[in-house]
């Protein structure tokens, strides 16, 4: 569908779904068709007002990065990030069909209590059972939404046993990632985006590889304490389903367990000056044998003589 639409010059001008609807629009005026014709044209049409509606890219998201006119949310390779996803789908079709009532509602109105159909209205003022419906039922709603919701919200405030801490410091305009000495780490590094396009390797977009990624091992929790050195940051990794602000003098936390291998890319999502949009976040998630050999080789790539005492985080608040 994707594919038909990019036939026309300007079809870069909108997402591919909207394309795709337009033009079997375009054909079923163009030329009389057949009745499979018909029934392929409604069958697109369906699948593409579907996909407008919830928000789903017809040409698939990517993992980890933003894809061209992507309109829906990147896959989620955390549990939680796929249960937020379920949500938010859940809550188009909730708003869908509320819309489609009161658009019902409002047609019938306009159709039969118009002047012409009813030219003497009822003098009607109160009807308990009606005003007692329209209260109870989005009462109910309301809650159908909030259980979900708030389940949701705890499950991403209150963090699981850590597997792994990683304090992450924003700094104008770079990232700072820190591994305690305990889980085997005890250095720190600085994290800048890679201005040349000829240093990037071939996974890393632009604006968004940096020059030391955070790595984390996979199907681990992993604990994010975030803080500032300066401004205000915030750390952002949409396939993980994470935003959380980074204050200066003030420790936040978060956490994700990424289910799936790969490299996955973020940005500081506080506006925080000039430099706000060149400080990516890349992290790798990669197996246990992959994170073993990154540990030693980063504890002598990032070995500093500064700081000899390992940093206690379970003090750190
Ligand atoms: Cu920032």
């Amino acid at each position: 569908m994707a594919q038909a639409g990019r036939r026309y010059s300007h079809a870069r001008a909108f997402p591919d779904a909207f394309m795709a609807l337009g033009h079997h629009i375009f054909r079923s005026f163009g030329t009389p068709m057949r009745i499979e014709n018909a029934r392929r044209s409604v069958t697109a049409l369906s699948t593409a007002a579907v996909a407008l509606v919830l928000g789903i890219n017809v040409a698939s998201a990517a993992a980890g990065q933003p894809s061209p006119w992507e309109t829906g949310m990147q896959e989620m390779v955390t549990e939680l990030g796929q249960s937020v996803s379920s949500f938010h789908t859940y809550l188009v079709w909730l708003i869908t069909a509320i819309c489609l009532f009161v658009l019902a509602l409002i047609l019938v109105i306009i159709a039969r209590f118009n002047e012409t159909k009813n030219p003497t209205p009822s003098k009607t003022t109160h009807n308990t059972l009606l005003e007692v419906a329209w209260t109870i039922v989005p009462v109910l709603i309301l809650v159908a939404i909030a259980i979900p919701s708030f389940r949701l919200l705890r499950e991403q405030l209150v963090p699981p046993q850590a597997d792994l801490v990683v304090k992450v410091t924003g700094y104008s305009w770079y990232w700072g990632y820190e591994y305690p000495a305990d889980q085997g780490g005890g250095f720190k590094f600085d994290s800048n985006m890679i201005t040349e396009d000829s240093a990037r390797k071939p996974d890393q977009p632009r604006l968004l590889g940096a020059d030391n990624a955070m790595v984390v091992p996979v199907g681990k929790v992993v604990r994010v304490q975030v803080t500032s050195a300066d401004v205000l940051h915030a750390f952002a990794m949409p396939s993980f389903y994470i935003k959380i602000d980074a204050t200066p003098g003030r420790l936040n936390e978060t956490w994700f367990k990424a289910e799936k291998e790969g490299v996955y890319f973020g940005q500081c999502s506080e506006l925080c000056g000039n430099g706000h949009p060149y400080m990516p976040i890349e992290i790798r998630v990669v197996s246990e044998q992959q994170y073993a050999a990154w540990l030693t080789e980063a504890k002598q790539r990032y070995a500093s003589t500064d700081s000899p005492a390992p940093t206690k985080f379970a003090t750190a608040q």
